[in-house]
Parts: C-alpha cells; structure tokens; sequence
C-alpha cells in the first residue's frame, strides 16, 4: 500500500531527493477573500456578526459568545477521573520542560562601565484558538496554555468553535482542559471571526485585543492568522502532521509500524515516512503495514495517508544519507531507531522535535513526554521551532554607558557619524563633553 523507494546507489541532491516525497499542497491563497470579508464584518458589527458566523458555520446561535464560570467549573466536575488524573499529570511534566525554555537575563561588559543587559520580556496578552471540528483536542489546550503561562504572559484568552451538541458552547473537554490550567476567559467563538475578534478585541462585550495568536486550525484560520500577522504575532502555520523515522537493522519492525500509523491516524494529508539502510526492514514494514492499519478504527483515514504521494519507505546505503535526507525534508517529528542514536544527532538540525531511541514514541511527546507538541509542519522546521515559552518572548536589551565608557568610544561614533553624512549623530556624542561639563574628565 505504501511506496518504496530504493536510492541505493543513487545520488541527489537535496532538491531531487525532496521532489520524491512531496508533501500535499495546502493552498491559503484561495480562501483570502472571505476571510478578510469575515474580520472586516466581526470588526464592524463585533459579537453580532460573531452570532452569525456561528449560526452560519456550525450552525448553532450561542447563547453567550463569553462562556460563563459556571459552564467551566461544571465541565471540570463532569471530566472522567482517568481522564482528569492523566491532564494533571501532562501539565505537571509540560510545565517543568516549558521553565527550562526561559532563557536567563545575561549581562554583557563591552568595555569597563559599558554593560548591555539581554533580558526577556512577555507579551501582556495572547489568544489561543482550539478546533472543533473532527478532531477535539485537550492536549493542545494544554501545550498551549502551559507555554504562554511559562512565558509569564499575564493574561490569556481561549477561543474555540460553538459546539450544536453542547448547546452553542465550547466543547466541555476543552472547558475542563481550561480548569485545570486556571483559564477563565474562554470565548464560543471559531474560524477567521474568532482570529479578527482575538486580534482587534470585541468591545461590545468586553473582549480585548490580544498581541499574540497561537494554535492550530483548518484553512480558514490559518489563512486568518496570515491576515492579522503585523497586527499581532501568531505561531507557525499548522498543516496535517508527519512523522520520519530512520532506522537501521537493530529496529523492530511492530515498533515502527505502530509509530507509523499513531500520527497517519491523524488526517489523511498526514505523512509517514520510513527511511532505512535495511531492505529486510523495509520488506517487513511493507508487508505489516495494510493489516496494521486495517485493525485500527481510523482505518480508512490512515489507508489514505499511507497511500498518498506524502508517504513512503524509502531504502538508502547508509545513515549519513539518511540523516541528510531528513534535513532536506525538515519533518515536523523525526524518530531515530537505530543502534546508537546519538551519534546521528550532530548531522540533524531540521526537525520540529527528535525522539531518540526505541523506547521514546511520537505520542509520548503528543501528551506527556513534558515537551511541546504544537511543531512545525510542512518544513517549517527549516527556519521556525516549535511552540515555546519563547514563542511568547520578546529580547530586549537594556544598555548603560558612563561618562568615562561613552568617553571611550566617542571619536569613533562621531567618525560613523560623519561617514554617514549624520553630524546631529555626533553632535549628540560631543555634546556630553563640551559646556558646563567638558572639564569634568
Ligand atoms: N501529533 C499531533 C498532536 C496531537 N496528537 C494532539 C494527539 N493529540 C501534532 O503534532
Ligand atoms: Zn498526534
């Protein structure tokens, strides 16, 4: 059901060896019309035009755009206890690997009494916007929320689409996600109108504009997202999801077939790929692959995926060809299951986030390997990371000169100056050492 490529013998470069798996197009440029129609209307109109676009596209009116405290202490009480149990324990080992992800304020000696301080400031405010389509996904609240509240950001506001099952309001796992991580402004609100009311606030009731929009959703969100950019700041673009995994002879063929299919399970434009200096893995993987996938209750989903152009097991002489290969592709998750795993690590820079050794599964990290999940998609992974406190930081440098250090380095400001016909620049330097305090030094 899925492709082999056998590249033994062969050799390409990075652009050829790409162009083998090529990933589905996603095509934002096709949707801009609407979407800027959409946040120019929620803009006009604010939580009447929102009404509507639910009414429109989910087809339920909410009773209330703002969900009430109420709704979201009861979706916390009414959480299944396994499920309860298994968030807290997510958000506990998130939020540890998210503080490690701040980095320290560093002060810098340029020259003596001349200091620079690096030092990293939160936004004030940021939105989260959660789907709600086929996919509800408490995790993602809580990758979300944990790497925001790591940044120290003080105020966050959660949007997600009203649900017709639940009466207009949003999801309740998503609700009871938002308990737990002490999230109270939550918003029935979805698609491009959520992304224009997070980015320009809603004043009719209260909602305002935030500084940074963060988490995934389907064309229209995205495509929303890119309209905003410049107004506020948003994360990478998600598109459908992708694991690569090298593996050489020591792999066990079930633990790389399981892995494949855990994120084919995800979308049918999902990539699996499979690269190998074993044919005899190769062979084994092929042959489990159909049945494996037949038994999982997404099996039509997943058949899709494994099917598609963006799949494939691809056979090469070595893990140095490997390695490069998978920095060509930049894949959201790579996997390594190979005898030493390590050793590969210093040859791999593009990847969203790298599972090292058997034992450490993409969907371990998707939940509770206390990393983030929310990564770059589509080879984003070549210039973007993943999501991070960071994501919500900004550098700042805080600089102090003396008297004595500006003294220091005057004549050669004042010669950049000049050399860039700029006197008033100098002028701003000399005029430190010249009237009531030039007999100071
Ligand atoms: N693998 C997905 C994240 C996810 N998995 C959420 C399960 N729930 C994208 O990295
Ligand atoms: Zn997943």
């Amino acid at each position: 059901m899925i492709q082999t490529i056998d590249l033994r013998g062969r050799r390409l470069t990075d652009a050829e060896l790409l162009t083998l798996v090529p990933r589905s197009a996603s095509s934002v440029a096709s949707a801009v019309d609407a979407v800027e129609a959409i946040i120019a209307d929620v803009r006009q109109r604010g939580a009447d035009a929102l009404l509507e676009q639910a009414e429109r596209f989910d087809r339920v009116r909410p009773t209330s755009i703002r969900v009430s405290a109420d709704d979201i202490a009861r979706a916390e009480r009414d959480l299944d206890p396994a499920v309860r149990s298994a968030l807290l324990t997510a958000i506990e080992r998130v939020r540890r690997g998210t503080a490690a992800q701040v980095p320290p304020e560093v002060r810098t000696e340029i020259a003596p009494g001349a200091t620079i301080v690096q030092r990293w400031r939160p936004v004030d405010r940021v939105g989260l916007y959660v789907p709600g389509g086929k996919a509800v996904y408490p995790s993602s609240v809580v990758m979300n929320v944990l790497a925001a509240q790591g940044a120290g950001v003080a105020s966050i506001a959660l949007a997600s689409p009203p649900q017709e099952a639940f009466g207009g309001s949003v999801h309740p796992t998503i609700l009871a996600a938002a308990s737990l991580l002490g999230i109270d402004e939550v918003y029935a609100m979805g698609g491009a109108g959520a992304i224009g009311a997070l980015a320009y606030g809603v004043p009719g009731f209260g909602l305002e504009p935030v500084q940074v929009i963060t988490g995934p959703g389907n064309l229209f969100v995205a495509t929303a997202k890119r309209a905003v950019t410049g107004v506020v700041g948003i994360d990478s673009e998600a598109g459908p999801t992708e694991i690569l995994i090298i593996a050489d002879e020591t792999a066990r063929a079930d633990l790389v077939v399981a892995d494949l299919l855990s994120q084919a399970e995800h979308d049918e434009l999902a990539s699996a790929v499979l690269v190998t200096t074993s044919s005899s893995l190769a062979d084994a993987v092929a042959a489990a692959l159909p049945a494996a996938a037949d038994a999982t209750p997404h099996a039509a989903r997943v058949t899709t995926a494994l099917r598609g152009q963006q799949s494939a097991i691809v056979i090469v002489d070595d893990l140095a060809v490997a390695c490069r290969f998978s920095d060509a592709y930049a894949p959201e998750h790579l996997e390594l299951h190979v005898a030493d795993p390590h050793a590969l690590l210093p040859a791999l820079s593009h990847a969203g986030a790298i599972f090292v050794g058997a034992h450490t599964p993409v969907s371990l990290g998707d939940y509770a390997a206390g990393s983030n999940h929310v990564l770059p998609t589509g080879g984003q992974a070549r210039f973007s990371a993943g999501l991070g406190a960071y994501t919500f930081l900004r550098a700042q440098q805080v600089v102090e000169y003396t008297r004595g250090a500006l003294r220091a380095v005057a004549d050669d400001v004042v010669s950049l100056a000049h050399a860039e016909e700029l006197p008033a620049h100098g002028a701003a330097i000399t005029a430190r050492f010249s009237g009531p305090d030039a007999t100071l030094d």
